[in-house]
């Protein structure tokens, strides 16, 4: 009977040592509202992680920039300061220009290019980011990127002096080509800085004006489909190689899944987007051809700059993506 109940005990502390041991929470930070469809993807790929994983991986999203603001992200992660998380990558183009691919103006303007270059980016960014000890999990396009602006505007000329959000360095660059002033905002906190007149143009996606109430502050949108920029969700590489190989594929199966299905949200997103800012009051629409042709010009220039600055592996993409065209 003794050795029963010592036996039983000791099956009991062994149960529970191994689920205590195995079992893990991750914080996984992420920048931008908890009502954007990135954030709805990434709390659905934490639900899948959880439940797939029976319990032994526990996702839990920390969105708005509540646990580290956009910026911070990707180093937290590089760090083992957050196991997992979101980061727009074009926001660390000086690390590595390879980063800003999906950032280059005109060069994909549509869902179906932007996922064309991302095919054909993928092998390289995955290669940059293990060199910084990340591992890729899975990435989804924000919608096409339009210009916002509290005044009407027909022309470049028309911009000059402005005050400018910017959010990368593509976009701080095309503030400067076109005689603005860049500020660097995060989207959590773009309709403070509007309303408190820190800046009175952006460009960004419709879905970003809409989750911030830009209507508040601004007027005008304007439909330049200029690039489509993406999110990418991270996991430190060092906790990634202590995962089991089942939950591996778990982690890489709900990866796939979010990567499909953020996308199809981003689709539907735009059209819903951009009614939601003229609900708001905006007046939105086309850009004038002068001020697009003016802007392709400009988009020329950033485009030699970016393959000046990410040398042949920039420019291998570039072929690769036109080839698949
Ligand atoms: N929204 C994000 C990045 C691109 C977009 O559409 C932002 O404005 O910060």
């Amino acid at each position: 009977m003794k050795i029963m109940k010592t036996l039983v005990a000791a099956t009991a502390l062994a149960a529970l040592g191994t689920s205590s041991a195995l079992a893990e929470k991750w914080d996984m930070p992420m920048a931008y509202s908890a009502s954007n469809f990135h954030s709805a993807t990434g709390a659905e790929f934490a639900k899948c992680v959880t439940t797939g994983t029976g319990g032994e991986i526990e996702i839990v999203t920390h969105p708005s920039g509540s646990l580290f603001k956009g910026a911070d992200i990707k180093r937290a992660i590089q760090t083992g300061q957050a196991p997992i998380g979101e980061r727009l990558l074009s926001g660390h183009q000086n690390e590595d220009a390879i980063f800003g691919v999906d950032s280059v103006p005109f060069l994909a303007t549509s869902f179906d290019d932007a996922a064309m270059l991302w095919e054909a980016a993928k092998p390289t960014m995955t290669e940059v980011l293990a060199d910084q000890n990340l591992t890729l999990l899975y990435s989804v396009p924000w919608p096409p990127q339009g210009l916002y602006f509290k005044n009407e505007v027909n022309s470049v000329a028309d911009m000059k002096g402005i005050k400018f959000r910017s959010y990368n360095n593509a976009t701080a660059r095309l503030a400067e080509l076109t005689g603005m002033l860049p500020v660097t905002i995060e989207a959590a906190e773009i309709s403070q800085a509007f309303a408190t007149g820190v800046a009175d143009s952006m460009v960004s996606s419709g879905s970003t004006g809409y989750d911030r109430k830009v209507w508040e502050s601004l007027n005008y949108f304007y439909e330049v489909d200029a690039w489509l920029p993406r999110n990418y969700v991270l996991i430190n590489s060092d906790v990634w190689n202590g995962v089991s190989d089942a939950n591996k594929n778990v982690i890489k199966g709900c990866a796939e899944l979010a990567e499909y299905a953020g996308t199809w949200r981003a689709k539907e997103y735009t059209g819903f987007t951009l009614q939601g800012l003229r609900d708001g009051g905006m007046t939105v629409g086309p850009a004038s051809e002068t001020m697009k042709n003016e802007l392709k010009e400009i988009g020329e220039t950033m485009t030699a700059e970016w393959l000046e600055a990410a040398g042949d592996k920039g420019k291998a993409i570039v072929d690769k993506f036109n080839s698949m065209k």
